[in-house]
C-alpha cells in the first residue's frame, strides 16, 4: 500500500509555506499585513522553492482571534484587501507554479455571522439547532456560577458555555465567546459548508487547511444531552472526551469528500488540523481508500514541553521524547497514510528559541532544525519567518501582547491567585502565540519593511541582523539552506519515499536516522547541543559517503565508526547499498 515512485501523490515531493497574513507584509501602511503585500513578496517565495501557500484566514472577521472567527466564508476581511486582489494573489502564486490552500474555520463560526445572529433571535428560529443551545444545568437558574449546560472548560480559559440573555439559554464556544461551534448533527450546516467549499474550489483554489477539523463530531447522548468531563485542574472540566475525536467524525469527513472533493482529488491538498490525535486516527483519517484527508497535523511533539499547569507551565525538552513521538509518527504511517512536518506555525513559539539556541547559534540551530525535520518522511510546513531563522519576540510586559489565548489566560490566571506576575509572564514569553506573529523581517529599516506605518503589533528588534535581506546576501545562511532542503525533497526521491529507520533513541544530544529508498541511503545527523558531541555510526557508513548537505562549511568527518558534531551540527549523506 505504501506509495511507490510510480503512483505517489504531487504533495509527497511538496513544500507548503504558511502566510499569517496580518504579520506577512503591509501593502497600504495601516500597520496590518494585507494581500498588495502578499504580492510584493511572491517573488520571495518563488525563490525559496515552495509549492504550496496556505493562508491562515483573509475572510471576513470582526478578528476576535485574528481571523479564526468568520462573520463571510465568501468575502475577503477589508483589512486585507478584496476578492479581487485575492484572485491576483492567487493568479500571480499560480504563474510561479504555488499551489493555494485556504484555511477553512468549520467547527465554529463568528459570533456575528447571519447563521448565528439568526440562531439567537429566537428558541423557534429555522437556524436556532446550526449550533449547540442548552438550557442551565437542572435545578438551577441562568447566569448562577456552575448552571453551565456542562462544566466544560474552554481553550481559551474559562467556561466553554455563554449565557444569552434573550432567551436564557447558553451556547457552546470551546474557543472564545466570539466562536461559537457550530451543530454538525445539523444536515443543513454540513450542506451549507459543503456548498461554500465548492465556491472556493470552483474560484480556483487547490485545497484546504481544516482548522480544528476533528473537534466537529461531539459526543450526544439520545436525548440531546452532552456530558461533563474529568476535572483534572481547577474548577472546570475537560471538553476533550466529549468532543474530540466524535463518534460521527469520519462519517462527516467522508461525507465531505464526497460531496465537495469527489472528481477533482488528484490536485488538491487537504490537510486537518487534529489537536489530540493519535498515530491511529492519523491512519484512519488519512488512508487514501477511505477517502477522507490527505494528512494530518500532530500535536504530540509540540507538547513535549508543557508541564503540570499546561502550555503556559513548561518544561525542560528531553530530546529522547522528540524521537520516541516522531519515530512512532513515521512508523505508524509508514505503510498506510502520510505525515505532516512542523515545528512552527501561528500557535506555536519560534522553533529557533524553543528547541535550539536563538543567540550564539541561532544558524547553526535553525538549520540543524530544518534539516532534522525536512528529512522526516512527510510533507514539511515552513511558517513565515522560520526560513529567516526568527526567534521568540522576547517581550517582557503584559501590554506587549495581543493574542486573546495569552490576555484570557492571565485575566483567569490572575482570578485564581494561581501564579506570581513573574511565572505568568515567563510563560507567555516561552510559550505564547504572539511569538511566532511579530512582523515578518524584511530588512534592517525601523519596521523591518514590514509596514510604512505603525505595526499592530511589535516588531523583534534583533531585526536589524535577522532579516530576509541579509540572509539573501549570505550563502550559509538560514534562508539559503533552507532553499537548498527544499530542492533535495524534489531531486532526491529518497527524501520523500524512503524508508524511516531512527538511529540513536537513547542518546540525549544527537537525532539520527536513515532513509532507504531501493539502493539509495540517506544518513541524518543532528546535534541539539552547544557542546561537541561524539556518536557511532552505523555499519558501511565511513569517509567515502557523499556529503549532500549540512551546516559547517566543512562537514564533520566519519572515521573508526563514529563522528563528532560541532555545536548544532547537522549532517546529511549518501551511498549507494549494492554496486
Ligand atoms: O488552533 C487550535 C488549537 O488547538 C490550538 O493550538 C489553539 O490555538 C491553542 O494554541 C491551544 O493552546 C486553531 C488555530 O490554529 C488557532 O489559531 C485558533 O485560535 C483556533 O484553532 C480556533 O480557531
Amino acid at each position: 500500500m505504501t506509495f511507490t515512485r510510480e503512483d505517489a501523490p504531487w504533495w509527497t515531493t511538496a513544500v507548503v509555506y504558511q502566510i499569517y497574513p496580518r504579520s506577512f507584509q503591509d501593502g497600504d501602511g495601516d500597520g496590518v499585513g494585507d494581500l498588495r503585500g502578499v504580492l510584493q513578496r511572491v517573488d520571495h517565495l518563488a525563490e525559496l522553492g515552495v509549492d504550496v501557500v496556505w493562508f491562515s484566514p483573509l475572510y471576513r472577521s470582526p478578528q476576535d482571534d485574528n481571523g479564526y472567527d468568520i462573520s463571510d466564508y465568501q468575502d475577503v476581511d477589508p483589512l486585507f484587501g478584496t476578492l479581487e486582489d485575492l484572485d491576483e494573489v492567487v493568479a500571480a502564486l499560480h504563474a510561479r507554479g504555488i499551489k493555494v490552500v485556504m484555511d477553512l474555520v468549520v467547527n465554529h463560526t463568528s459570533d456575528e455571522h447571519p447563521w448565528f445572529v439568526e440562531s439567537r433571535s429566537s428558541t423557534d428560529n429555522p437556524k436556532r439547532d446550526w449550533y449547540w443551545w442548552r438550557p442551565p444545568r437542572r435545578g438551577m437558574t441562568a447566569g448562577e456560577p456552575g448552571a453551565e449546560p456542562t462544566n466544560w472548560g474552554s481553550f481559551f480559559s474559562g467556561p466553554a458555555w455563554e449565557l444569552d440573555e434573550a432567551t436564557g439559554e447558553y451556547y457552546l464556544h470551546l474557543f472564545s465567546r466570539k466562536q461559537p461551534d457550530l451543530n454538525w448533527e445539523n444536515p443543513e450546516v454540513r450542506q451549507a459548508v459543503y456548498a461554500m467549499m465548492r465556491w472556493w474550489l470552483d474560484r480556483g483554489v487547490d485545497g484546504f487547511r481544516m482548522d480544528v477539523i476533528n473537534l466537529i463530531s461531539k459526543v450526544v447522548g439520545e436525548d440531546g444531552s452532552l456530558k461533563d468531563g474529568p476535572v483534572t485542574h481547577g474548577a472546570l472540566g475537560d471538553a476533550g472526551p466529549g468532543t474530540n475525536n466524535g463518534p460521527r467524525l469520519h462519517e462527516f469527513l467522508h461525507e465531505m469528500h464526497q460531496e465537495v472533493f469527489a472528481g477533482r482529488r488528484e490536485s488538491l491538498l487537504l490537510v486537518g488540523e487534529t489537536p489530540g490525535a493519535t498515530v491511529e486516527d492519523a491512519v484512519l483519517f488519512t488512508d487514501p481508500r477511505r477517502e477522507e484527508l490527505d494528512m494530518v497535523f500532530t500535536f504530540e511533539h509540540v507538547g513535549l514541553d508543557h508541564g503540570p499547569g499546561g502550555k503556559f507551565d513548561p518544561e525542560p525538552l528531553d530530546l529522547r521524547d522528540v524521537k520516541a513521538t516522531m519515530a512512532r509518527w513515521q512508523a505508524g504511517l509508514q505503510d498506510v497514510g502520510w505525515n505532516s512536518l512542523y515545528w512552527d506555525n501561528h500557535d506555536q513559539p519560534r522553533i529557533v528559541s524553543r528547541f535550539g539556541d536563538d543567540g550564539e547559534y541561532r544558524r547553526e540551530s535553525a538549520t540543524m532544525l530544518a534539516t532534522v525535520l525536512h528529512l522526516h518522511r512527510g510533507t514539511p510546513y515552513v511558517y513565515q519567518g522560520e526560513e529567516l531563522g526568527m526567534t521568540n519576540a522576547h517581550f517582557t510586559s503584559l501590554d506587549q501582547y495581543r493574542d486573546i489565548e495569552s490576555l484570557r489566560y492571565v485575566e483567569h490566571a490572575r482570578a485564581l491567585g494561581h501564579a506570581s506576575e513573574d511565572q505568568l509572564l515567563a510563560g507567555l514569553a516561552a510559550m505564547g502565540r504572539d511569538n511566532a506573529r511579530t512582523p515578518v523581517q524584511w530588512d534592517a529599516s525601523p519596521n523591518a519593511g514590514f509596514t510604512t506605518g505603525e505595526p499592530w503589533i511589535g516588531v523583534n528588534p534583533n531585526h536589524r541582523t535577522v532579516n530576509a535581506e541579509a540572509e539573501r546576501a549570505d550563502p550559509r545562511s538560514v534562508f539559503h539552506h533552507y532553499r537548498r532542503l527544499i530542492e533535495l525533497r524534489h531531486t532526491e526521491p529518497a527524501v520523500a519515499l524512503g524508508d524511516f529507520r531512527m538511529l540513536l533513541p537513547e542518546h540525549p544530544h544527537v537525532y539520527g536516522f536513515t532513509r532507504t529508498l531501493d539502493d539509495v541511503q540517506l544518513l541524518v545527523l543532528g546535534s541539539f547541543s552547544g557542546e561537541e558531541q561524539t556518536v557511532d555510526v552505523p555499519d558501511g557508513w565511513d569517509e567515502t559517503a557523499e556529503r549532500v548537505l549540512g551546516n559547517y562549511d566543512v562537514a564533520a568527518a566519519l572515521g573508526g565508526g563514529a563522528v563528532t558534531l560541532r555545536p548544532w551540527e547537522a549532517l546529511v549523506l549518501r551511498r549507494r547499498t549494492s554496486g
